[in-house]
């Protein structure tokens, strides 16, 4: 099984979505997502100027050697970029071993542990009345576990709330599960956090009088707060049982967690801008968190998001892998093969993608129930029609950021 083509391809059905190609001299393809929202083309140009050349007569089979090849060969190691182009390689190359072996990935990494998927969705609303509406859609898609973003009286527009674009390419289109929006430039939005500490449990508390105690609710407060910040959200939030609050301080620092640990029992999780098990190292020793986030597309693929988790697991920390639409269906189908082998499953994030974006990509997986399967089909599961991507051509679009009201740069 040796390469003998290794094919970069970009498409934007319903936003962009960059993809490894790789076909073998015994006629198999295997597919790897390389997607990095807002920086897209820099992962292109890592892929298609320095790591295809190298693909070229190299053994698919050998997953562990290519990776350790691309990481340590590179002498540069780590950082998005990195990790996301060898994801896609990695990824690939599980999907052509599962095609060679005529096996779905997870019967190579193991076999099943469980039945499905448990998964969960995106509420948001700019009130009450919108969350509500949204949380009750969410029920009736099927979702059993849902995460609940809310506007802040006050703020224009803020992360996770489901908005129609202001930006001129796309005016009028409204973009429930992505925020990175199509233009020249990025979209300014607002924050207060003081004004978002106020709201937030008051919120909850509504939506467990609304909804009962046993929906398991999650929240992301997307890096933007203190330590001390964090600690007191997550204090607050304790009569409202959270499955996790999410990525409660900037991950540059992931010691931070060391002081809302001791404040709060609310369960943490975070990680889907970490890419390596270095970044987990300590937190994960020290039980700081309660659930990875990372992405298989940002970490370096299978093979290491599997390093990660198997390291977690010796302390009781669950899997939470990251799965917005920045994430294409490649990636999530990795994301579900690992999901169903792993023992230290915990939930996995599930926001459904256009349906352009689902002729593209033909996916093989279930939605049954609240759960996830990701199908008996050989490799990952999932087609890529060349044909239909070609018809959507890349178009550039970026990831807000946030200014304070006196004008300073805040976390988005
Ligand atoms: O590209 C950025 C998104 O992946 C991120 O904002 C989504 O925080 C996110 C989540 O939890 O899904
Ligand atoms: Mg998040």
């Amino acid at each position: 099984m040796i390469i003998d083509r290794a094919e970069v391809i970009v498409t934007s059905p319903d936003r962009n979505f960059v993809t490894l190609k790789l076909s073998t001299d015994d006629g198999l393809t295997g597919l790897g997502d390389a997607t990095l929202n807002g920086r897209e083309l820099a992962v292109v140009g890592y892929l298609s100027d320095h790591v295809v050349p190298l693909l070229i007569g190299r053994d698919a089979h050998r997953i562990e050697d290519t990776w350790q090849f691309l990481y340590r060969g590179a002498y540069w190691r780590r950082g998005p970029v990195t990790m996301a182009a060898i994801a896609a390689v990695d990824t690939a190359l599980w999907d052509l071993k599962g095609k060679a072996a005529g096996l779905p990935v997870y019967q190579l990494l193991g076999g099943a542990s469980r039945t499905g998927l448990l998964a969960y969705g995106h509420a948001s609303g700019r009130d009450l009345p919108e969350l509500f509406d949204s949380v009750r859609a969410h029920r009736e898609q099927g979702y059993r576990a849902i995460r609940i973003q809310t506007g802040v009286p006050g703020l224009r527009s803020i992360y996770g709330i489901a908005s129609n674009v202001t930006v001129e390419a796309n005016a009028g289109v409204r973009y429930d599960h992505e925020p990175a929006q199509r233009s020249a430039r990025p979209q300014e939005e607002d924050w207060d956090t003081r004004a978002y500490l106020r709201h937030v449990p008051g919120v909850f508390e509504a939506v467990r009088g609304e909804f009962g105690p046993e929906l398991p609710l999650l929240h992301d407060a997307h890096h933007r707060l203190t330590p001390i910040q964090a600690a007191r959200l997550g204090k607050s939030l304790e009569p409202y049982d959270l499955f996790w609050l999410e990525d409660a301080t900037p991950a540059e620092n992931p010691e931070a967690l060391r002081l809302v640990r001791q404040h709060t029992v609310t369960p943490l999780a975070i990680g889907e801008v970490f890419n390596s098990v270095w970044d987990y190292q300590q937190i994960i020793r020290e039980q700081l968190i309660d659930y990875v986030r990372s992405a298989v597309t940002h970490t370096g693929g299978i093979t290491h998001l599997r390093r990660i988790l198997d390291y977690a697991a010796q302390y009781q920390i669950k899997s939470g892998i990251h799965g917005p639409t920045d994430i294409s269906p490649v990636g999530m189908a990795a994301a579900l093969h690992l999901g169903l082998a792993i023992h230290n499953f915990g939930i996995q994030e599930y926001m459904k993608h256009g349906t352009r974006t689902d002729e593209v990509f033909r996916q093989s997986f279930t939605w049954r129930d609240g759960l996830l399967h990701p199908g008996d089909r050989p490799g990952l599961g999932v087609d890529l029609d060349v044909d239909e991507a070609g018809k959507y051509p890349y178009v550039r679009a970026y990831l807000p950021y946030n200014r304070l009201a006196d004008g300073t740069v805040h976390d988005w």
